[in-house]
C-alpha cells in the first residue's frame, strides 16, 4: 500500500490519485454489442444459447415461477431466514420514510401548481448470481420497487448449474411477493430487459450491479434503446477517515471488507497520524491470513493507498475531492464533520458503524455511486423508482393575473401562437 503525505502533494497529484481507472475496454464493448444485437434480433433463442455457453446449463424454460420459488425458498436455513427478515424490515422502514406528498402552491392568486409522484410502471432488477450470490442486492432493489408501486418488476438472475435459483434469492422473492425470476444473466439479461423477448418483458429502467459486461450493456442500452439505468457503475470503494480515537483493527476490517469484493476494489485510508497507518497495515496482515478470499483482498489492498493529513478537516477536504462510494468516519468527533461532507455515496459515523451494516441490514441502500459519481449522483432510493409529474390549474382570476406576463414574454420570443393561446381566453372572460 502506497503512503502519501497530503501536504506534499500538488493539486495535480491529488487529482491524479483520485482518478479511478475507467479505461474503455474495446474487446468488452465489442462482445457486449454482439450479445445485445443477438438478443434483440433472436429473442429467447439467444438467451437459451447464452445460458448454455456462459452458465453451462441447458434450460427448459427461461424462468421459474411461484410454486417452484416457494419450494426452493422453503429450504433456506432458519438462521439465514431470520437475518433476511430483519434486514427486510429495516430496509423497508427506511425506504418507506422517503415517501412524502408535496404541497400545492398558489404562485399567484388563481394559479395553482403542484407535483405528484407516479411509479415507473416497468422496472428491471438485475441480481448477480452464480458464484456471487447477492440476496442483499435483491432486497435493496426489490423493496423500494415494491414500495414505489411499480406495476411490473422483472427480475433477472443467472441460473445455477442445476438450472434453478438459490434458496436465498427465492426466499427474498417470497418476501417481496415476486412470482417469477428470469434465469438470465450477464449482458444478455440487460439486453432482454431493454428490448423484450418472447419471455422477458421490456422495461423502462434497469437497476443493479454486475460485472463489466453487465455495466457495459447497461450503458449501451441506455443510448441505443433509450432505457433508463440506475447509475453508471464502477468497482466498489471505501474511504476511511481516522484519527487517534479510531481502533486500527476495526479500520483494517473495514478496508478488507471492501477489498474482498474484487481485485479492482479501492480501499483508501486517510489518517491524522502515521501511527494509525502503520498499526492498520499490521492489522491488515493479521486479518488477511484468515480470509477465504485473501488472494482477491490482498491484490485490492496492494493497489490502494493511505494519505497522511494534519487534521480531520484536511482529511475531509481530500475525501470530498475523491468522492467515495462509502465514507467511514472512524473518529469520535464525527458530529462536527457532517456539515463539511459534500461528496459521498453513504456515510458511516463513528467507530462502531461498519460499512457491512449498511451493505446488508441497517436500512440504507447499498446501491451507490462509485468512480467519483458521488459528486453528482445519489444512491438508489425510493426516488429512483418514481418520477414526478407537475400539474397546474388556472381560474379566471388567475388568468387575469398571469395573462399579460405570458403575452409579453411570448411576444419577446416572437412566438405569437403562444401569445394568442392566452389572449383568446382573456377576451372571453
Ligand atoms: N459493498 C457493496 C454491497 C454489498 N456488500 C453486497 C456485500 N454484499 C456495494 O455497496
Ligand atoms: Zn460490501
Amino acid at each position: 500500500m502506497k503512503i502519501y503525505s497530503y501536504k506534499d502533494l500538488t493539486k495535480q497529484e491529488v487529482e491524479s490519485i483520485c482518478l479511478r481507472q475507467l479505461e474503455d475496454d474495446v474487446t468488452i464493448l465489442e462482445r457486449v454489442e454482439s450479445i445485445v444485437d443477438r438478443v434483440k434480433t433472436e429473442g429467447d433463442q439467444a438467451l437459451f444459447d447464452y445460458a448454455l455457453a456462459f452458465d453451462k446449463v441447458q434450460l427448459q424454460q427461461l424462468f421459474i415461477e411461484k410454486e417452484e420459488i416457494n419450494s426452493i425458498a422453503a429450504t433456506i436455513p432458519t438462521e439465514a431466514k431470520a437475518a433476511i427478515d430483519t434486514a427486510y424490515r429495516n430496509i423497508k422502514a427506511f425506504h418507506a420514510s422517503q415517501s412524502y406528498r408535496e404541497d400545492k402552491i398558489e404562485t399567484m392568486p388563481g394559479v395553482t401548481c403542484w407535483r405528484e409522484t407516479r411509479a415507473i410502471e416497468r422496472v428491471g432488477l438485475y441480481i448477480p448470481g452464480g458464484t456471487a450470490v447477492l440476496p442483499s442486492t435483491f432486497l435493496m432493489l426489490g423493496i423500494p420497487a415494491i414500495l414505489a408501486g411499480c406495476k411490473e418488476i422483472v427480475v433477472c438472475s443467472p441460473p445455477q448449474k442445476d438450472g434453478k435459483t438459490n434458496c436465498y434469492l427465492a426466499y427474498v422473492a417470497v418476501l417481496l411477493g415476486i412470482e417469477k425470476i428470469y434465469l438470465v444473466g450477464g449482458a444478455q439479461a440487460v439486453a432482454a430487459m431493454a428490448y423484450g423477448t418472447e419471455s422477458v418483458p421490456k422495461v423502462y429502467k434497469i437497476f443493479g450491479p454486475g460485472n463489466r459486461y453487465v455495466t457495459q450493456a447497461k450503458q449501451l442500452v441506455q443510448s441505443a434503446a433509450g432505457t433508463a439505468i440506475d447509475m453508471p457503475a464502477g468497482p466498489s470503494e471505501v474511504l476511511v477517515l481516522a484519527d487517534e480515537t479510531a481502533n486500527s483493527s476495526y479500520i483494517a476490517s473495514d478496508l478488507l471488507a471492501q477489498a474482498e469484493h474484487g481485485v479492482d476494489s479501492q480501499t483508501i485510508l486517510v489518517a491524522t497520524s502515521s501511527k494509525i497507518i502503520t498499526d492498520t497495515l499490521a492489522q491488515i496482515e493479521l486479518q488477511l491470513k484468515e480470509l477465504p478470499r485473501q488472494d482477491i483482498a490482498a491484490q485490492a489492498i496492494e493497489n490502494s493507498y493511505a494519505v497522511l493529513v494534519d487534521n480531520l478537516e484536511e482529511g475531509l477536504a481530500f475525501s470530498n475531492i475523491y468522492a467515495p462510494e462509502h465514507l467511514i468516519l472512524s473518529t469520535d468527533k464525527f458530529e462536527q464533520l457532517i456539515p463539511l461532507i459534500s461528496n459521498a455515496g453513504s456515510v458511516f459515523l463513528g467507530n462502531l458503524t461498519p460499512e457491512s451494516a449498511g451493505d446488508y441490514a441497517s436500512g440504507t441502500n447499498h446501491t451507490l455511486p462509485t468512480s467519483g459519481f458521488a459528486k453528482a449522483y445519489s444512491g438508489v432510493s425510493l426516488d429512483s423508482f418514481v418520477k414526478k409529474i407537475t400539474f397546474q390549474h388556472i381560474t379566471p382570476r388567475g388568468l387575469r393575473n398571469i395573462g399579460n406576463t405570458v403575452e409579453v414574454l411570448a411576444e419577446a420570443e416572437g412566438l405569437i401562437a403562444h401569445k394568442n393561446a392566452v389572449s383568446i381566453r382573456l377576451k372571453s372572460l
